[in-house]
Formats: C-alpha cells, structure tokens, sequence
C-alpha cells in the first residue's frame, strides 16, 4: 500500500496456502535460531552497517552457496527445498535490493509470492491500469530467473484503489483489498490451476467494517487469517478463525496486545503461527513505517513486546511485506518519494 501523499494508504496480506500436499512444518528449534537471529539484528542497526562483512557466518555462506536460488529446478522444487529442515542461525537480513525490472517511478508496494516464489503480486500506482492504484502481476521461470514484464491482473482490479494482494502459498486463492464499493474491503478469488483466470473477486464480507480493512492474509493451514484496519480509529492488526478451509470466518478479534495508537498494518503468520511480522510507525523504528516481528509461545498466548527489524528499516516507509516460510527472504515496499519492491535474504 502506498502511504500518505493524499491517497489513502492502501496496504494488502498475502493469504497463505491453505492445505498443500506434501508441505512440512518447520523444524524444532526455530525459537533458538529466532533468538541468536535477534541478536544478530541487533548488532545490525543502522544502515552504516550495511556494507558490513561479518554478518553471515562461513557456514551461512557454505549454505547459501547450496541454497535453493542455485538449485536446478529439474532436480528439486525451490520450495520444497526451502521446507527442509534447516538448522542454521536465522541471522540478519543482507542489505535490501530493489527488484528494478519490476519497479516504476510511481509508488509499488505490497509484494505477495507464491510458495515456489515463481510469481508475484504488487500494487503500483503507475499510469495505465484502470484505477489509481492496480494489481499487477510478474513470473520467473526459476529462483534467480529474472522477472517478467508486470501485467495488470484484468480479473482483480477496478477503477478505484485496489492494492494489497496475498496470493496463497500454492498460487491459487488470492485477497486483496479494493475502494471499488467505498471503504477499503477485503475480497477474495480462486482458481483452478496457476494457468486459469482468477474468478470474480467476492467480498469477505463477514470480515468487513465501514472503516477501511486491508490486507488478509492466510496462515499456512489456512485456518488463520490476519488483516488489518481502521475501525478502531486508526490502524490496528486483527484476526479471524475457522474450523475447517471450507468453514465461514469467525468474528475478527483485534491483536490487542500490539496495538498502539499509530499505524500497525501488514501481517504475516509464519508456519507455526508463533512469529509475526507486521508494519508500524510506533516510537523504536527509524522513523515512518517500519519493519517489526513478535513472537509468542504458542498459537494461543498472547504476543511479547515486537522488536524492529532493524537492518531493514530506515527514515523513509517500509510497508507491507510477504517473507518466505523458512524465513529467509522477505520482500516489501520501501522508499522516501515513492515506494520501490525490495528484497533482502539471510
Ligand atoms: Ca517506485
Ligand atoms: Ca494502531
Ligand atoms: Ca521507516
């Protein structure tokens, strides 16, 4: 979602994947690696140490060397590889890229990816679609493939705003947010194959308020999904529950315990449901919206205090976000005049 600048910020959540064949739940010991990555960032603070060597370890390198960006598709998905059980550390983020073939001189924010991070969705507010703000899609025909020229997706946007896409993990349920019946609602489309046309956008309507709500994302299992909005008077982060993927949506509660009265918008789940990132402009980052994660112990407790993810945050906005499920690659809009897409890899 692009912020401020007198078009009302426009923030999206990826919805995750529901059910996934063959999909494996992270490994033990992601707390540990969370807590020795904590540490990390927190040595990491400030952009002079962004050129700073020492930050991945030999055996980070070793890794990274084998990581799935270099493995033949042939021979094994990327995302399958990504969903093996790995040990490492989760460290600090490398110093962020800007994704320059997907980029405009307008303001492009709110990247989702699929699983196989082959396809992405944005909101950019460059000329030519038939709204302000528009949905654009872009493929890669591999991990380090470079992307396509981005295509508005016809079947999603409207004349008025519409931004926050979050496509699921398996490419085939995407929500977005739209200003195309007056507040921002959220909707949601499918479809059959990564190939067919996405149906008639719907609105999640019991998810709804006449305050302004971006941003759904879908958890993994598909059975949790955050979003964030305005009802309370400014922007908070909430939740909603269903038994089975083909239950209704129960009554959002706010995530209370990370509210505060600035901006908390775009989050994202991990696996375990135990780590959160989101955007806010509270008081700690380094001014605008920043990046910040919490964790909690188990699905049901309550969120400690967030930490700011410090490598990534600067003066300007860092807004909404989509992160890989094995954590290592998070992408998200960031800039002073305008947004650009960035990535950054640990
Ligand atoms: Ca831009
Ligand atoms: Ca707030
Ligand atoms: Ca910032």
């Amino acid at each position: 979602m692009a912020t401020v600048r007198g078009v009302v910020a426009l923030l999206a959540l990826g919805p995750l994947a529901c059910t996934r064949a063959g999909y494996e739940a992270p490994p033990a010991g992601l707390d540990q690696r969370l807590e020795r990555g904590a540490h990390d960032r927190a040595r990491a603070d400030g952009p002079a140490d962004r050129g700073r060597t020492d930050g991945p370890g030999a055996a980070d390198l070793a890794r990274r060397d084998q990581s799935p960006h270099d493995q033949s598709p042939h021979d094994q998905s990327p995302h399958d590889q990504a969903l093996k059980p790995d040990t490492a550390p989760l460290g600090a983020f490398s110093a962020p890229v800007k994704l320059t073939a997907l980029n405009s001189a307008a303001s492009d924010d709110d990247p989702s990816l699929t699983g196989d991070e082959l396809e992405i969705y944005f909101a950019s507010y460059r000329a030519g679609g038939p709204g302000p703000e528009n949905i654009y899609r872009s493929t890669r025909s591999g991990p380090s493939a470079a992307w396509s020229p981005p295509q508005l997706v016809a079947e999603l946007n409207s004349t008025s705003l519409d931004c926050t896409p979050r496509v699921s993990l398996d490419g085939l349920t995407i929500t977005f947010a739209s200003a195309r019946s007056g507040s921002f609602e959220l909707y949601v489309s499918t479809r059959a194959t990564r190939s067919a046309p996405w149906s008639a956008p719907q609105p999640l309507a019991s998810l709804g308020s006449s305050a302004d709500d971006y941003g759904g994302s879908l958890s993994p299992s598909g059975l949790t999904l955050v979003f964030y909005s305005d009802r309370g008077g400014d922007l908070d982060l909430y939740v909603s529950k269903r038994a089975t993927t083909g239950a209704a949506w129960g009554a959002p509660a706010e995530l209370s315990e990370l509210s505060t009265p600035h901006e908390e918008g775009g989050p994202q789940l991990d696996a375990t449901e135990k780590v959160l990132f989101f955007f806010s402009t509270r008081p700690g980052g380094k001014g605008g919206r920043d990046l910040w994660m919490a964790t909690r112990s188990s699905p049901g407790a309550l969120f400690g205090t967030p930490t700011p993810i410090l490598e990534l945050n600067t003066a300007g906005e860092e807004s909404d976000l989509w992160i890989s499920t094995d954590l290592r690659r998070i992408y998200f809009g960031s800039g002073s005049t305008d947004l650009d897409l960035h990535v950054a890899t640990r």
